[in-house]
């Protein structure tokens, strides 16, 4: 295999000795194994603060089969590139947001230095033959200032995102550079057709280019090709963590149920969730069917993120409000309706604490994947699977589609389709999950590594 220089914003490779690696985050054993087999490299920032550009450090670590690469930024080139940009620009305007885009020229000027400076320090690093992996909308400049610096390795690109309809993402008043920028690469991955119809549409209709099909594309002077790559996870690993996790977290918890069904959410606390929607389908469901109070218990884990972010600060107000809401309104002596928590959970506790719910409530309002609703339906117990209610707006929706489809801003349906599924037969429910874990297992994430780098190492465009 040719070594693989892979870019992303952050760098978190595995701990050597790291227990089970089923329960460690899909993604990044699928780098640590992609990186391995290649003797690769991972480069990105190093969550340091540098004091000043002078004293940005460049570390460099070996480890087993790989190195791991990673630069300090400075303080105002944080803010700039990863808070005002990346996180506040770029982010709303990929999950159809761009009512919460706050927009600032200073900030896209970070965001390009930042790019030019991951390109010229790997650029440093490039030798022939190697392929180039850049991960994420952090990034999306980094080709062509490798290119600029005489970088004609294959180059891919994959965008974790959703990719919007070109009307949104016209919204954005960089768009063109970004994407002018973004077609120096040589293969572009989005997960789902949605997003792929989405990019090819924008490259046809607002860039002027050439699209014969997806593997032959013409614009902005260059040729390239996109593909759909689905992200998954390692299904089996994941399962037998499942089973096998039998440590406090889910001792506590089991307690606490004291034998209520769970209904679970587990997300990042972000807006693209859609938890106050979630919420609000809850107290639909408790109450136009009262017989489900007190035998069941909603569990919101959603740990802070991006607490920089102003509009996350509005909604982690608005998220006690509700929850405070609905539990003030049906919580009685011995029962709490919701439990509304912001820790964050280990992977092994997560992969326990799935494998109990009886429901999984993944309802994004955008979500380019969400990898939650596949580790849900992995930790199932086959002879007793939960059910998972799935948004339509998730990428993972395209796949799993012997879920419990809902529309999350249709609070009253979401509600319903909660009813539905805490009265489904175990019949139904078995062959629903059957379904799902035949697809995950056949798309898996190892699968989807391979097949990207491989394309990547195809020939390149022909004629
Ligand atoms: P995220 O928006 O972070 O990622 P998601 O796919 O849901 O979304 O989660 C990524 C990982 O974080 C999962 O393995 C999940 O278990 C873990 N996680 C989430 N919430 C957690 C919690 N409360 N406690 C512990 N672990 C938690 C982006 C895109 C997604 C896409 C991924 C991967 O937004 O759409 O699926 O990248 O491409």
């Amino acid at each position: 295999m040719r070594r693989l220089l892979l870019l992303s914003n952050r760098v978190t490779p595995l701990q050597t000795g790291a227990g089970n690696r089923g329960a460690t985050g899909g993604l990044a054993v699928a780098i640590h194994d992609a990186l391995s087999e290649s003797h690769g490299l991972w480069f990105g920032w190093s969550g340091r603060i540098a004091e000043s550009e002078t004293e940005r450090r460049l570390n460099t670590e070996e480890k087993e089969h790989y190195q791991v690469t990673t630069i300090d930024l400075t303080e105002a080139e944080l803010e700039g590139y990863y808070n005002g940009y990346s996180n506040g620009v770029l982010w709303p305007i990929l999950h159809y947001r761009a009512d919460l885009m706050e927009y600032h020229s200073a900030h896209f000027e970070a965001y390009r230095r930042v790019n030019e400076l991951f390109a010229e320090q790997l650029a440093q690093q490039v030798r022939p033959g190697d392929l180039i992996w850049i991960h994420d909308y952090h990034l999306l400049l980094v080709a062509q200032e490798l290119r600029k610096r005489g970088v004609d390795n294959p180059i891919g690109f994959f965008l974790h995102t959703p990719f919007p309809a070109p009307e949104a993402l016209t919204a954005l008043p960089n768009h063109r550079e970004l994407m002018e920028g973004l077609c120096h690469c040589d293969l572009i991955g989005l997960q789902t057709r949605t997003d792929l119809r989405a990019f090819l549409d924008y490259l046809r209709f607002e860039a002027g280019g050439k699209v014969l099909d997806e593997e032959r594309i013409e614009c902005f002077g260059r040729r390239l090709r996109a593909g759909c790559f689905p992200i998954s996870i390692d299904p089996d690993g994941f399962a037998q963590a499942a089973a096998q996790v039998r440590n406090e977290a889910r001792r506590r918890l089991l307690i606490s149920l004291d034998g209520r069904r769970l209904l679970l959410g587990v997300d990042r606390l972000d807006y693209t969730k859609g938890l106050p929607q979630r919420i609000l389908s809850y107290e639909h469901l408790l109450e136009h069917h009262p017989e489900h109070r007190r035998r069941i218990a909603f569990l919101q884990i959603a740990p802070h993120s991006r607490s920089e972010v102003p509009e996350y600060i509005h909604l982690r107000r608005r998220l006690e409000e509700l929850s405070g809401h609905v539990n003030g309104r049906f919580a009685e002596l011995d029962w709490v309706p919701l439990r509304y928590v912001n820790r964050g959970l280990s992977r092994s506790a997560l992969a326990g604490v799935l494998r109990i719910a009886s429901v999984a409530l993944v309802t994004p309002l955008r979500d380019g994947m969400n990898l939650v609703a596949k580790e849900y339906v992995a930790a199932q117990d086959p002879e007793d699977p939960g059910v998972l209610l799935l948004s339509r707006f998730a990428g993972a929706a395209h796949e799993l589609d012997a879920a419990l489809i809902v529309n999350p801003l249709d609070y009253e349906a979401t509600g319903e389709a909660l009813h539905q599924a805490l009265a489904m037969s175990l019949e139904e429910r078995q062959e629903r999950w059957q379904a799902m874990m035949e697809v995950i297992r056949a798309q898996d994430v190892t699968r989807w590594w391979r097949s990207f780098v491989t394309r990547l190492a195809e020939d390149a465009w022909e004629a």
